[in-house]
């Protein structure tokens, strides 16, 4: 990997020695990595890049995504197995493309792999596939989940064993085109374009017993600054863009996601798993490539930060997940992270 990041960097790059750490895999281009532990090992499912003939834009038409491989490891730092294709778009009944940012969870020995993908009409839908092997092959079911839209699910099981989904992205993940949950073709490509009202909210919705179908109608998610308000639609460093995930810590619930445009991981912290979470602060600084996405797991007594910049490919389609350290200050909050060194 290294030397691989070391040819890049030679070719007109940044040198590998800049970066904060690096890639976990080279065989496959990565990004999106949803992290887990189970059974001891620790499972990532990202989605898998690949280079394609669509031009950037700012809908990420670039991202043309058409299957996953779920990544193993023993241990942090240890070698990682990359599985074979655990779902492709072609098995799919209900999707046409764009296997986007997927999440994954377990129960009663069944693992559940969510993911979006755009339909036949060109609309995100979040799909949910099974398997009895965190590695897959999943299958999945025949529909997408009744009443989803947008991208990137994060599932998240509260210590109650209860499952809920988060899911939510602007622009290209065409949150501002559900509006009351209801796809709108000709909706803004970008945002509301409201900037002094409150920002697009990201969804939560209870997952059922069967984690197959949403509980309820999806709720707004509240992130609110210091003083009670709802962050606003024209603060771009702050308000949410898209790749949410819940984490717990200390017994309390921190939402994180990505401000997309303004490229950092930043997390609002809150007492119960709807929200409203009030606006603490940045967890990454912006990485190399326009996009990053994140999870945070606990292994080994101290809590990691999966994330992917473009280090390998130096090109925003192309990424590559990696993994470093995140630590807490003893008020619960945050050290912010610097991906690249000083
Ligand atoms: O990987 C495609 C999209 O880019 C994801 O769904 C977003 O979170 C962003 O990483």
């Amino acid at each position: 990997n290294t030397e691989q990041a070391a040819a890049n960097a030679a070719s007109g790059k940044r040198d590998a020695s800049e970066y904060l750490s690096q890639p976990l895999v080279s065989d496959i281009y990565t990004a999106d990595p949803s992290a887990h532990v189970w059974n001891g090992k620790i499972y990532v499912y990202p989605s898998h890049d690949i280079d394609g003939p669509t031009p950037e834009d700012d809908l990420g038409s670039h991202f043309e995504m058409r299957d996953y491989h779920v990544l193993s490891m023993d241990k942090i730092g240890g070698p990682v197995t990359v599985g074979p294709v655990a779902l492709d778009v072609k098995d799919v009944p209900w999707a046409d493309k764009q296997m986007w940012a997927p999440d994954a969870a377990y129960k009663n020995g069944t693992y559940y792999l969510y993911f979006p993908a755009k339909d036949k009409e060109g609309a995100f839908r979040i799909g949910v596939a099974t398997s009895k092997d965190p590695m897959g092959p999943f299958k999945a079911q025949p529909q997408p989940i009744k009443g989803s839209y947008s991208i990137d699910p994060a599932v998240f099981t509260d210590a109650d064993g209860q499952s809920y989904i988060y899911f939510g992205g602007i622009w290209g993940g065409q949150l501002q085109r559900n509006i009351g949950g209801k796809y709108d073709a000709s909706g803004s490509k970008t945002d509301l374009k409201q900037n002094d009202k409150p920002a697009i909210a990201p969804r939560v919705a209870r997952l059922n017993g069967d984690m197959l179908e949403f509980a309820e109608t999806p709720r707004e998610i509240q992130i609110l600054d210091d003083k009670g308000k709802p962050l606003l639609g024209g603060d771009h460093d702050r308000r949410f863009f898209e790749a949410s995930w819940m984490h717990k810590h200390d017994g309390k619930y921190y939402f994180s996601y990505s401000t997309g445009d303004t490229h950092y991981l930043v997390y609002a912290v809150g007492d119960s798993p709807y929200g409203p979470f009030t606006y603490k602060g940045r967890i990454l600084e912006p990485v190399e490539g326009w996009t990053t996405h994140h999870s945070i797991i606990e292994w080994g007594g101290k809590s990691w930060l999966f994330y992917a910049d473009s280090q390998l490919s130096g090109q925003t389609r192309l990424r590559n997940v990696k993994v470093t350290e995140l630590r807490y200050n003893a008020d619960g909050s945050i050290q912010t992270i610097n991906p690249l060194l000083p």
